[in-house]
């Protein structure tokens, strides 16, 4: 038996998102890890069929934006999308306030996601220290990318909210 310790695990089914629309909102601080993971991100994404052109990529300044600017895109006439991404990454060592960051935008990402009735993926990275940072989104050798992650759930969850509509 093998385990898989970290990731989404084993998919159900092969999904097919080439239908499928995908936003993705980002934070700017950090910039070398919150890179990584729109990489990571979009690669996944491309994985399941979903086409470049239905990528959507839009920033906001640090990750205490991310739920406003992911409501913002979901609403913009770049839409509609079938699931959105919000990423960003919060270092311990670098706020005073990384807790009431982490927390407020931990709750208004969840909200979010039953307000406008679709999938949000919570790709909000809290670390104590940048090296965690880096080691999650696959920089550091052997590390594994969460952005990955968070395209495949992307995938998944749209799909399954999408069959639920129809
Ligand atoms: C102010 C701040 C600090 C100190 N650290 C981070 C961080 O590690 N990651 C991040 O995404 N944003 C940080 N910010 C910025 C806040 O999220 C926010 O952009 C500002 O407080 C303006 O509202």
């Amino acid at each position: 038996m093998s385990h898989q310790i970290k990731g989404v695990g084993k998919l159900d089914t092969a999904y097919d998102g080439s239908n499928l629309k995908i936003g993705i909102v980002h934070a700017r601080w950090n910039s070398t890890v919150i890179d990584a993971l729109i990489k990571g991100a979009i690669e996944k994404l491309k994985s399941f069929g979903v086409k470049e052109s239905n990528i959507v990529v839009s920033s906001v300044p640090g990750s205490y934006e991310l739920p406003f600017g992911t409501k913002v895109l979901s609403e913009s006439k770049e839409g509609p999308f079938d699931a959105l991404i919000s990423i960003g990454v919060l270092i311990k060592g670098e706020t005073m306030h990384f807790e009431y960051i982490s927390e407020s935008v931990s709750h208004a990402l969840m909200k979010l996601q039953f307000d406008l009735n679709k999938p949000v993926i919570f790709g909000l990275l809290t670390c104590l220290t940048e090296e965690q940072a880096l080691a999650r989104a696959g920089v550091v050798e052997g590390s594994h990318n969460h952005g990955e992650d968070w395209g495949a759930a992307a995938v998944e969850m749209a799909i399954k909210h999408n069959a639920n509509k129809n």
